[in-house]
């Protein structure tokens, strides 16, 4: 007697063979994750199993060029032997202690990205959007024993068309119904301003129980959304101005990916919060990283903050290792040189689907223009078939963000692939 689950699994299997052109091999892993996994996500039908380099292999073998980087993760290279080797090295000796007591690498590591990045203090945590809790919370908490702001009255400001992760305080500031609706009621004290508009920005500022302006220097989940020369100067002008904390998510557009080793680099600004996160691990492990001076950082107490594996040993040997190749292999100067090949080999090829090409060293999307609404998804498989990975974001935005590893023939070879797979909208 053949079950009801046996034969659903069998008609989910050919179904995708025959919709997607998937091999029964693919078709079988994406039926035992669809049959046992949450439906949280909506992935290209590939089924990777490899990583090296500039490249994802999928289970059949295939070669694929990663033109998403885990969303900016795998800015070093997928697998970097350096981070590796770090991580199976410590892996056999120590892994988390927690912070009940001290480990041998949390000093070392602090006293390297404080001073990689010129801050005093660093606070160790996981996941971006910890990163971001935790700087809400210094940020209130500055306000109340510094800037003299009534008990529970701390707002944060932040831009329309912002993402910093899935928890309630980060979807409480979100724009994007996709994000917030149906999970409410949200979190209070949250404001909201237009990106790039200084004058809001400055009208939101004026209050004075205004603790700080958090803000991503582009704008990455929005579709590579770059604010006006100067913005992020005339940021930290007004919040010097009107005593707010300038806080810079640097988790997606940090580590080299904009051509500098943080997108605030580009103006010459330093916020008053960096938050770090993805490829501070090299896409290997979870681990983010809030730097502030003392000013901020000591009003948190024993006790009063911090996670299970913040700082743990892993952590620390890895992003060390992350950090340090970013430099010795000159990742943000070449992500310059092959983020502007990129865009000019795109606007070569003068296709009138492409409307926009736009971004910062290897942070870069296209807009696409077509009369079907499906057209992004469509070209994107077209783009796996034909071997490069990408994913539409909003609808009609591309975004290529290749790891910074990547030569100019990899870049030519890629923009191939792109050109060929356009006529899919012909
Ligand atoms: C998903 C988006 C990108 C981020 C910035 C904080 C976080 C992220 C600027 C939180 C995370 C990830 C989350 C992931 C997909 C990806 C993403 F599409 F969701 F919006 F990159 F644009 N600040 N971005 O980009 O970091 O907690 O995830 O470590 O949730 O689908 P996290």
């Amino acid at each position: 007697m053949v079950s009801a689950s046996f034969f659903a699994a069998v008609s989910y299997i050919i179904y995708s063979m025959n919709t997607h052109n998937l091999s029964a091999k693919t078709a079988a892993f994406l039926e035992t994750e669809s049959t046992y996994g949450a439906h949280n996500y909506h992935p290209l039908p590939v089924v990777l199993e490899r990583g090296k380099g500039v490249f994802l292999y999928d289970v059949d073998g295939k070669r694929y060029y990663d033109f998403l980087s885990g969303y900016s993760a795998v800015n070093q290279g997928h697998c970097h032997p350096k981070i590796i080797a770090s991580l199976v090295e410590q892996a056999q000796k120590l892994t988390l202690t927690s912070r009940a007591f001290h480990n041998n690498l949390l000093g070392e590591y602090s006293k390297f990205i404080t001073q990689y990045f010129g801050y005093d203090k660093v606070l160790p945590m996981n996941t971006g959007v910890e990163g971001g809790e935790t700087a809400i919370k210094l940020a209130r908490r500055w306000a109340y024993t510094k800037k003299g702001v009534a008990e529970n009255q701390a707002k944060i400001v932040f831009a329309e068309g912002n993402f910093w992760g899935r928890t309630m305080a980060a979807i409480s500031s979100s724009t994007d119904p996709s994000s917030y609706k149906g999970f409410g009621p949200f979190m209070p004290g949250f404001a909201l301003v237009p990106y790039n508009d200084i004058a809001a920005l400055e009208e939101a500022l004026k209050d004075s129980n205004v603790a700080a302006f958090m803000v991503e220097p582009i704008q990455g989940e929005a579709g590579v959304v770059l604010p006006d020369d100067g913005y992020l100067q005339s940021v930290r002008a007004l919040c010097t101005k009107y005593n707010v904390l300038f806080i810079a998510d640097e988790i997606q557009t940090g580590l080299a990916r904009t051509g500098t080793m943080l997108a605030c680099d580009h103006e010459g600004v330093r916020p008053d919060i960096l938050i770090l996160g993805k490829a501070l691990s090299g896409g290997v492990l979870p681990v983010s990283a809030v730097l502030a001076d003392d000013f901020i950082m000591m009003n948190i107490h024993p006790g009063e903050h911090g996670s299970t594996y913040g700082g743990n040993p892993l952590a620390c040997a890895v992003a060390i290792t992350a950090l340090s190749v970013l430099k010795e292999e000159k990742m943000a100067e070449n992500a310059t040189v092959m983020g502007e090949l990129l865009r000019a080999e795109l606007a070569k090829l003068n296709s009138p689907f492409i409307t926009t090409i736009r971004g910062r060293g290897l942070l870069n999307a296209i807009v696409i223009k077509h009369a079907n609404p499906e057209a992004s998804w469509d070209f994107c498989l077209e783009l796996k078939e034909n071997g490069l990975l990408a994913k539409p974001t909003h609808g009609d935005k591309i975004r290529f963000a290749p790891p910074l590893i990547i030569t100019k023939e990899q870049i030519l070879e890629s923009v191939d692939i792109i050109h060929r797979s356009l006529k899919i909208l012909a």
